[in-house]
């Protein structure tokens, strides 16, 4: 690495030449996929953006120009060019660096990311608070095609174009989402490519950006040929015309020197935003890129002279998410009312496979998550059925369309939450830990959360069978190998399952906890304690007679959840006792995941650390041991005095 090893810094990018430029590229490159190869990660996604990170660091003037990224997964070329080089191969686990943009990490990262399009919206607001006070940096964001197309930034588009605030704005135009990217904005920026053949515009736009005088000369001339080079350039309308936008472009998102020349001249619109719309290929340079795109955005570890990946050679039982689109499939076939939906995740969902099956039944509506909310209700209100699969941390951009939407108006409506409790690599931005809290403070939903494999497909069942709104949650990852054989039967709303009977406590768990409580039970019993174990697969409505009846027979209950605590399952239960009074006799302690952010790592370990899985839960108990001597003797008492 001639540059790279020496490159601790933007400001030793900036000592260098332009010439220089595209081989630092190719080495930032080779250094992702080395560490990568290794490690896994946001692969696809951020050797599509290692010519952007070097030119955005060569031309602004980081980090007092405020560089804002979009989702913040394409940015390890970034992370490599602000002093994290050595620690690359630390992303994603405990510890290491993040997978995304952390403010808390470096002073680089302006703005934390995780979600997609918000990058507008901050950019935007730094932008006018530099206004406001007087400041002078440059603010530039950077997004993505498919994220450009999410609603937040649409918002910021519409205000950018009328505030007239200095905005750069770089385009990262790939054609992908993690799919191919969806939707009327894909179709249009495609017109944009197609217009002008790419060779004339890429010479026209030189043209133009050489007639640029250098810097010294007045603004006044430099916005000149920066207009010159916006109308040389394509511009259909809308963004430019109508949002109030200036458009350079495209440009060959691999150039380097080209991309400098691109953001300088960006850099001089002083009168209001500007897009540089540069045209990326996802996974560039990735060995023998398959046409299989789902493999460019992100990868485990891979071979990395075939780019295979390396597997280990376990044999584990289906994913939550494969058997979800599995009994999709299943009931698709029975009710042809029935209809699936993803927000920009097919793979992640397994709502691929539905729309490859019932490809006129499933939609990807694009990262559009409010959308696709009330899309459903639309939809329910014609007596479709609509079922929606999406990650529980991504469901809380659709809360207010959630509420106002499908619940208040009662519409039959079933929101698959996958990725609910903690995920693991990435980390807080990801974690699905507020669903259970943000959707049971309101009427007329049914929620839900299966045990096992098995009792996720009869939970998809009942969800599309309930009339009205019904969601339910299960975790990332692999199921725990039972049979899932038999059809999904439906199950009766608010029926909790006793798997267990015990005499000295009871553990009412919800979802992901059940087995892990049911083997802490069997390790109790080692112990000389006898824990009943109860399935509550509803929390709401909760199992009420079969709750208060346990608070009668026992002095001791334990509730565990995968999700916060505040608000959550546990709440619930104590809500349900205290409305009956019957919290007097009965010790309620509950576990989950405690008032903090919960950091990226394994997600075995981050449970672990937080008592969630069956030692966890023994520990616990283990440690309450006082209270149920305590009943013990008591019970032993009043039998002697009857
Ligand atoms: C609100 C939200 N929905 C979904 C996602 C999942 N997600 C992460 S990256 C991504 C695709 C982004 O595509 P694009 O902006 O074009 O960037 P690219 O990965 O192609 O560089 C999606 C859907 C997310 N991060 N946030």
């Amino acid at each position: 690495m001639r540059f790279l090893s020496e490159i601790n810094s933007p400001a030793d990018l900036r000592r260098l030449t332009i010439e220089d430029l595209q081989e630092v590229a190719d080495e930032v490159r080779q250094f992702i996929l080395e560490t990568t190869s290794r490690v896994g990660g946001h692969t696809g996604a951020s050797l599509g953006a290692v010519e952007l990170a070097v030119a955005m660091h060569y031309v602004f003037d980081t980090p007092h120009d405020r560089l804002v990224w979009d989702v913040g997964h394409q940015a390890y070329a970034h992370k490599i060019l602000t002093g994290r080089r050595d620690q690359l191969h630390t992303i994603k686990q405990y510890g290491g660096l993040s997978g995304f943009l952390r403010r808390e990490e470096s002073e680089y990262d302006t703005f934390g990311a995780g979600h997609a399009s918000t990058s507008l919206s901050a950019a935007l607001g730094m932008a006018i608070a530099r206004d406001k006070k007087k400041d002078d940096f440059h603010v530039c964001a950077l997004i993505g095609d498919a994220s450009l197309a999410g609603g937040m930034a649409m918002e910021a588009l519409n205000q950018a174009g009328h505030l007239k605030s200095r905005l750069v704005v770089l385009l990262n135009d790939n054609d992908m989402s993690i799919a191919p990217a969806v939707g009327a904005l894909t179709r249009y920026l495609n017109r944009i490519k197609q217009a002008q053949s790419y060779h004339h515009l890429k010479e026209e736009i030189g043209d133009t950006l050489d007639s640029v005088p250098g810097v010294g000369h007045s603004l006044r001339r430099a916005a000149k040929s920066v207009k010159d080079a916006i109308a040389a350039a394509v511009l259909p309308g809308a963004l430019v015309n109508e949002l109030g936008f200036k458009y350079i472009g495209y440009v060959d998102g691999h150039n380097v020197p080209m991309l400098v020349r691109a953001l300088e001249e960006a850099k001089k619109v002083n009168d209001g935003p500007v897009i540089v719309h540069a045209l990326t290929t996802k996974g560039k340079g990735f060995p023998n890129p398959e046409k299989n795109y789902y493999a460019y955005h992100a990868t485990g570890p891979y071979d990395i002279k075939t780019g295979a990946p390396i597997k280990s050679n376990k044999s584990a039982p289906p994913t939550y998410t494969d058997v979800f689109g599995e009994a999709m499939c299943e009931l698709m076939a029975r009710d042809d009312r029935i209809v699936a939906l993803t927000a920009a995740m097919p793979d992640g969902t397994g709502v691929d496979k539905i729309l490859a099956k019932f490809p006129d039944r499933a939609f990807d509506v694009g990262i559009a998550e409010q959308h696709a909310m009330t899309f459903c209700a639309g939809m329910a209100c014609e007596g479709l059925k609509p079922v929606a699969a999406i990650y529980s941390t991504f469901l809380q951009r659709g809360f207010d369309q959630l509420i106002h939407d499908i619940f208040l108006q009662n519409l039959d409506v079933t929101i698959a939450m996958d990725r609910a409790g903690i995920v693991g690599a990435d980390g807080p931005t990801h974690h699905g830990l507020l669903d259970i809290a943000y959707l049971r403070g309101y009427p007329n939903v049914v929620l839900m959360a299966p045990k096992d494999e098995a009792e996720l497909r009869d939970m998809v069942h009942t969800a599309i069978q309930y009339k009205g709104p019904a969601a339910l949650r299960y975790p990332r990852g692999n199921g725990i190998g039972v049979d899932i054989s038999a059809p999904p039967k439906l199950l009766e709303i608010g029926k909790a399952e006793v798997l267990r009977e015990g005499k000295d406590l009871a553990i009412l768990a919800y979802g992901s906890m059940v087995m892990p409580s049911m083997k802490a039970a069997e390790k109790l019993a080692h112990e000389g304690i006898d824990a009943a174990v109860v399935n509550a697969r509803f929390v709401k409505p909760l199992d009420k007679e079969l709750i208060l009846s346990l608070a009668g027979k026992f002095s001791l209950i334990f509730t565990v959840e995968e999700a916060y605590l505040a608000g959550g399952f546990g709440s619930a239960v104590l809500e349900l006792l205290e409305e009956n009074s019957a919290l007097a006799k009965t010790h309620v302690i509950r576990m989950g995941v405690p008032d903090k952010i919960i950091t990226h790592g394994d997600a075995k370990l981050l449970l672990a650390k937080y008592g969630l899985d069956s030692e966890g839960i023994f520990t616990k108990i283990i440690e309450n041991r006082d209270i149920i001597e305590d009943s013990r003797s008591t019970k032993t008492r009043l039998k002697a005095i009857k």
